[in-house]
């Protein structure tokens, strides 16, 4: 346990009581000491969710941050979501009250193996990747963090593992100070919750304080193709590997449909990529740095063969529904920034009709210029988003805003014609109308799905 020396805090205040602060609050009581769960939302808003942790002991604060609570806290535990600015945690910080984030939090009472993955896109795919090469391999393994299940959830009710796998998100670094994941990755730096950051910068450093604390035992894998990644790795302390679709001399490289690992101190070796179905630019290098982490780790390379040929793909991620009438309708209801929107444009020849849109990130949409000049027909931005998407898009391509995701692929049916793409990528979050982009996603398919099978929508 890495929480030896640590004094167990009398008090703890959990704030946010999602499934991070909820699965905290349990694993608080199940070890002793007075819990109290905070939240913004009202009782009435968890409709029972948290009733059988007061039934346990659990005190709730529920409706507003009461100052009072966050000073009178030995320790504060946060779940990612919320805002590292809100002014009572300011508060507590200045009079030195501890404010840790949930995975660092569960973390520090662990001492298996830990490999992180981060970026700004691709962290899913990879994540989930590597921990089905693990699995094929026999090895026990949580894949979790913000793919889906917390760290604090697997610690209180998971099954027993050898090793962890996480998506770790910017949020959860930020409120780490002592996390150190024995294999790191980082697929790359792109715009995205410019909302919560003050600059593109402050958000790019946060990616990269993954490997601030790495032992010189430890190893980075780093997207040797994207320049940011490439330009910060030169002040990572641990073992650095790059992987590079490009580069002769990265530690895993493509060539001719070939995979080529060479990490200095094993012996070299190929895998085929002819039985890939993961497809994409972007797949390539998920998948390079996936091999990376893996081979790392000892997972040997006819088991990665067998992986990669295997592995069909995670969904909301450009994934194909359905043909009808000669258009292909796509999925990337994961696309929530847009560099995840430029690089789902890089699967197509084809002409796309772009759906997108939500709760904007308040980045620049200024990146999809040259993809949309060359390959979108026409864009439908909707939701909250809709009318400054609107703004940003039509200078290159046709744009129209609409209310909702539905009234937007009502006209995108009505547009499109045999021959073309009708692709959800929507560059912003899901929250102004859905609950998750699965939700979204979702939806999306429904409505492709209930297409009249012969007729057109006119
Ligand atoms: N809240 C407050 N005060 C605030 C803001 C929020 O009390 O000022 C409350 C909300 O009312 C809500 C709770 O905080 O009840 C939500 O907390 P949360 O947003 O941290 O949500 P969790 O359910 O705990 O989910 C989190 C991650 N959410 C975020 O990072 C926003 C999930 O990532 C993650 O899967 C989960 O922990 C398990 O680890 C989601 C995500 O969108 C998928 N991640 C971002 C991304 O991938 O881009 C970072």
């Amino acid at each position: 346990m890495k929480t030896e020396g640590d004094s167990k805090p009398q008090k703890a205040l959990v704030v946010g009581m999602g499934i991070s602060g909820q699965s905290v609050c349990e694993l608080l009581l199940r070890q002793g000491g007075q819990v109290i769960a905070n939240d913004l939302r009202g009782r009435d808003q968890f409709k029972g969710a948290l009733d059988a942790l007061e039934e346990k002991g659990c005190v709730l604060r529920l409706g507003n941050h009461d100052l009072k609570d966050f000073l009178e806290a030995d320790q504060i535990i946060v779940s990612p979501g919320i805002p590292l600015d809100l002014e009572p945690l300011c508060k507590a910080r200045d009079r030195g009250i501890e404010i840790v984030g949930e995975l660092e939090w569960a973390w520090r009472q662990t001492n298996l193996p830990v490999v992180a993955v981060t970026g700004t896109n691709g962290k899913t795919t990879t994540t989930s990747l590597i921990g089905e090469m693990f699995k094929a391999a026999g090895r026990r393994v949580f894949v979790g963090g913000n793919i889906g299940t917390p760290l604090s959830r697997w610690i209180l009710d998971g099954e027993a593992a050898d090793l962890l796998v996480l998506e770790v998100s910017s949020f959860q670094l930020d409120t780490a100070s002592r996390f150190a994941p024995d294999v790191g990755v980082l697929l790359n730096i792109t715009e995205d919750h410019l909302d919560r950051y003050d600059s593109f910068d402050a958000y790019a450093d946060s990616k990269v304080s993954l490997f601030a604390r790495q032992n010189d035992s430890q190893v980075a894998v780093v997207n040797g193709d994207d320049a940011l990644c490439r330009e910060k790795a030169s002040k990572i302390p641990g073992r650095l590997l790059f992987c590079s679709r490009k580069d002769p001399q990265a530690h895993a490289r493509i060539e001719d449909h070939r995979v080529l690992v060479h990490v200095p101190w094993k012996e070299a070796f190929e895998l085929s990529l002819q039985n890939c179905q993961l497809q994409g630019i972007h797949n390539e290098e998920n998948i390079l740095a996936a091999v990376l982490a893996a081979s790392v780790l000892d997972v040997p390379p006819p088991i990665l063969q067998r992986v990669i040929d295997g592995y069909r793909g995670l969904p909301h991620r450009v994934e194909w529904v359905r043909s009808w009438n000669g258009i292909d309708f796509y999925d990337d209801s994961k696309g929530t920034n847009v560099g995840a929107v430029v690089k789902a444009l890089e699967n197509f020849v084809s002409p796309v009709l772009l759906l997108l849109g939500g709760r904007d990130k308040l980045g620049s949409y200024g990146p999809l210029a040259e993809a949309l000049k060359e390959k979108g027909k026409k864009a439908f931005a909707f939701g909250e988003a809709g009318p400054r998407i609107q703004k940003a898009l039509e200078k290159w391509v046709p744009t129209q805003s609409y209310p909702d995701l539905e009234a937007a692929f009502k006209d995108a049916i009505a547009s499109a014609e045999s021959g073309d793409v009708v692709l959800l990528s929507p560059a912003c979050s899901s929250f102004d109308q859905y609950s998750s982009y699965a939700q979204r996603g979702d939806h999306f398919k429904r409505l492709v799905r209930q297409l009249p099978d012969m007729a057109r929508v006119s």
